[in-house]
């Protein structure tokens, strides 16, 4: 009896300590994305409320910045008027916090993502003066809670227009209601209920020549006219073909040269081309050139980043591995795609996240 038992425990034990020495033993050999990044910029990742539980040992070993992917949007912080939802984006807020961790607030005024009511007024359409009063309440009320804890806000997100024949975009139902007033406006609002926080246009596609124009004519006006805007987001949404690397180093340069930060915001490099119809990369073949062009352009990116460090305050990924990517329903939907530095099956670093630390 006394043998069995010893046996057992034994054996017990044995499983015990390969299975902890092991996890402890990958734990450590991983350097952490942060760590390797702390004399360059915050490592960020925009999360959503399950990947808080899904990416927990992720998001603590490897970020040291967080952005909510939809919990702060204007829909889901007030589906009614004056109904404020904040428990979501606490959850958010109260994670980075006990794990020493910034916060990037996103998005305060977007064409997509916001509750009916608020461009409405009883059967009609709300009048001008009435959305701003609305604006400047939310943004009053959001940015007073997270004071102190959000450091910089996505005021404006995605004004310009993508149109060769347009500035900034007509359809958005703020340029509708307000004119092109709105934008100044918000970031005079958030200025005013948090003089600390750091304020940001974000938008997509600043890299292509045209549309950069376009942006830093509007960033321009603002800053000519005195309004308080502090950084350019650049989303980063790109892909394995394209645009390349030079061209992003242009445009960090060209937004820089307006004396603001650059941040990359929603970082992602998919394995489709924008337009690229299919469901699967199907071909083993082909999925493993895509990957490793995927990390050739992140160690090509990096490099360029670490070099502008000086006006680069903020790198963030949008998502954290590649299970969890909105990049599977946008823009086409349902096309599994795999952008993010560790992979979809067991959260273990691609080829790309070694291409990130080591330098
Ligand atoms: C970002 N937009 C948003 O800032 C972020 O809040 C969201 O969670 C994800 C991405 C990027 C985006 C750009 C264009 C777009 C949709 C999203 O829509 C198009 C779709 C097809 C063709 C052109 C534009």
């Amino acid at each position: 009896m006394k043998t069995k038992v010893f046996t057992l425990s034994f054996l017990i034990i044995l499983c015990a300590g390969a299975l902890l020495g092991q996890g402890i033993r990958s734990e450590e050999e991983l350097p952490s994305l942060w760590q390797a990044y702390t004399d360059y910029f915050p490592i960020g990742a925009a999360v959503r409320y399950q990947s808080l539980k899904n990416h927990r040992a992720l998001l603590e070993k490897h970020f040291n910045s967080i952005t909510a992917e939809n919990e702060m949007k204007f829909s889901t912080l007030q589906p009614g008027e004056g109904t404020f939802a904040f428990f979501r984006a606490d959850e958010i807020v109260n994670f980075a916090k006990k794990n020493n961790m910034l916060v990037r607030g996103h998005t305060l005024v977007w064409h997509r993502q916001y509750p009916g009511w608020l461009f409405r007024d009883g059967a009609g359409k709300a009048a001008g003066e009435l959305v701003l009063q609305r604006l400047e309440t939310h943004i009053n009320t959001v940015l007073s809670r997270y004071k102190g804890d959000v450091y910089c806000w996505d005021v404006v997100n995605e004004a310009v227009s993508d149109s060769m024949s347009e500035y900034l975009r007509r359809d958005s139902p703020w340029y509708q209601a307000v004119g092109e007033e709105y934008i100044a406006e918000a970031f005079r609002m958030a200025h005013r209920a948090d003089p600390e926080a750091k304020l940001f246009y974000n938008d997509y596609g600043a890299t292509r020549a045209d549309k950069m124009a376009k942006i830093c004519f509007l960033l321009e006006e603002l800053l000519a006219a005195g309004v308080p805007v502090h950084g350019m987001g650049m989303q980063g949404h790109w892909d394995v073909f394209s645009p390349p690397a030079t061209e992003i180093e242009t445009a960090i340069r060209r937004y820089a040269a307006l004396g603001l930060e650059v941040q990359i915001t929603e970082l992602d490099i998919s394995l489709f081309r924008w337009g690229d119809k299919r469901k699967f990369i199907t071909d083993p073949e082909e999925l493993t050139v895509r990957l490793e062009m995927q990390a050739k352009k992140y160690e090509e990116i990096f490099r360029i980043f670490r070099e502008y460090r000086d006006v680069i305050t903020g790198v963030t990924f949008w998502g954290v591995a590649d299970d969890l990517t909105w990049k599977d329903q946008e823009p086409v939907r349902g096309r599994k795609d795999l952008p993010l530095l560790f992979d979809d099956v067991e959260h273990q670093p691609k080829e790309a996240f070694w291409r990130v630390v080591n330098f």
